[in-house]
């Protein structure tokens, strides 16, 4: 049991698995990988997908015939191995051309070189079959006051994203974009530090329907949000195009760490939404990506224990989603606790206001009520530790 298989749409960034672990103090601790030997090894393991950073696959001004090259054995590998490109986005953040930013960089110069780079690598992701497109904004910030404007930085960002779906409509892809929203590091403050931020900003743009999210677990535990609440909102508005799957303790730097680890109960909520709620499961085939680091601890054989483990753990959930939601205990706990009522409208069709205030309310016997929703979590807990 809990061996994936293509079916389960899991995906992985070459970013995750390559991680050599250079981290702030300390250079790297592994050997490189080759994205083929990745490819391979992932679909080995049971994953149909990977994604890609351009420079994840062609490193930083390779020239013409080196691009071609490593292009031609991706491909090679992806034909022989039938792994899909389940996404590919760009990297906009370790050139030190990027220092402040991309799109919203106050040099002019670097925007234009951004805006380049960015469509180039959706021309490669139209090639390899790309459903979706992330932009993650990591260099989009600052650490000080008056540097940056942010209504000028908005209207950059807004722009850029405008001229990208021009782009992808002009030339005629299937490709949405979904933008990644995280709150610091490797800025002090970065643009669009959540989820309720970036949907507040694709609702301003020129074609709002081609732009939806890519929240990831960690990012949104980073500032002590609730994930599973905020893709629960984010499918409620048609915006959950793709999302990075990891584990995370609680405020502090990004973790990346393998999907089940840190925050566990979050992470049973986070399959339970996924699993169990519309728009999800068919939007875009709806991958599983994770987006974690094997932490610099590992060495060569650790990478793919973390890798097989992501997968695990969201099956072992999965598994654990279900037998919490078939539990007849738990449909009572659910009823008693008048979790079905929300769905009932607050107001009857057509209802005058003046009747609902000639309405007698027993103020007292309604705050009376228990709600008994510690018994409901109760239940969850018991099946999340296994012995229900
Ligand atoms: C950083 C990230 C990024 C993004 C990626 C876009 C390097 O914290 O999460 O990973 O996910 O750039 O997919
Ligand atoms: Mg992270
Ligand atoms: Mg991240
Ligand atoms: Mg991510």
């Amino acid at each position: 049991p809990y061996a994936p298989t293509p079916a389960d749409r899991f995906s992985f960034g070459l970013w995750t698995v390559g991680w050599q672990a250079q981290d702030v103090f300390g250079s790297a601790s592994r050997a490189a990988l080759d994205p083929v030997e990745s490819v391979h090894r992932l679909a080995e393991l049971g994953a149909y997908g990977v994604s890609f950073h351009d420079d994840d696959l062609i490193p930083f001004g390779s020239d013409e015939t080196v691009r071609d090259k490593l292009i031609g054995r991706f491909r090679e590998a992806l034909d022989t191995s039938g792994m899909v490109v389940s996404m590919a986005t760009t990297n906009l953040f370790g050139h030190p051309i990027f220092k402040d930013g991309a799109f919203t960089a106050n040099d002019r110069a670097v925007r234009r070189f951004a805006l380049q780079k960015v469509l180039r690598n959706i021309d490669l992701a139209a090639e390899l079959g790309a459903p979706t497109y992330v932009l993650w904004g990591g260099r989009e910030g600052a650490e000080s006051g008056a540097g940056k404007q942010m209504r000028a930085a908005l209207d950059r960002y807004r722009e850029a994203i405008n001229a990208l779906c021009a782009y992808i409509r002009e030339r005629g892809y299937d490709i949405r974009l979904a933008i990644e929203p995280k709150p610091n590091e490797p800025r002090g403050d970065i643009l669009l530090p959540t989820i309720g931020h970036a949907l507040a900003l694709i609702s301003t743009l020129d074609e709002p329907s081609r732009v939806g999210l890519n929240p990831e677990v960690g990012h949104e535990e980073m500032a002590g949000l609730n994930f599973a609440h905020g893709i629960a909102q984010a499918l409620w508005h048609g915006k959950l195009f793709h999302v990075d799957l990891n584990g995370q303790h609680g405020p502090r730097f990004d973790q990346d760490l393998r999907f089940g680890a840190g925050n566990l109960r979050g992470a049973f909520w986070t399959v339970d939404v996924l699993e169990n709620s519309s728009g999800y499961p068919t939007a875009y085939a709806g991958p599983r990506h994770f987006d974690y680091k094997p932490p610099r601890t590992e060495d060569a054989a650790g990478v793919w224990v973390t890798a097989a483990a992501c997968m695990r753990n969201y099956l072992i959930l999965k598994d654990k989603v279900r037998t919490f939601r078939d539990d007849p205990e738990v449909s009572a706990a659910l009823a008693t606790a008048r979790v079905d009522e929300l769905s009932v409208p607050t107001l009857m069709p057509g209802e005058s206001l003046s009747a609902l205030r000639a309405e007698e309310i027993d103020v007292e016997a309604v705050a009376a009520r228990g709600m008994a929703f510690e018994r409901l979590d109760q239940l969850a807990m018991e099946h999340l530790l296994g012995i229900r």
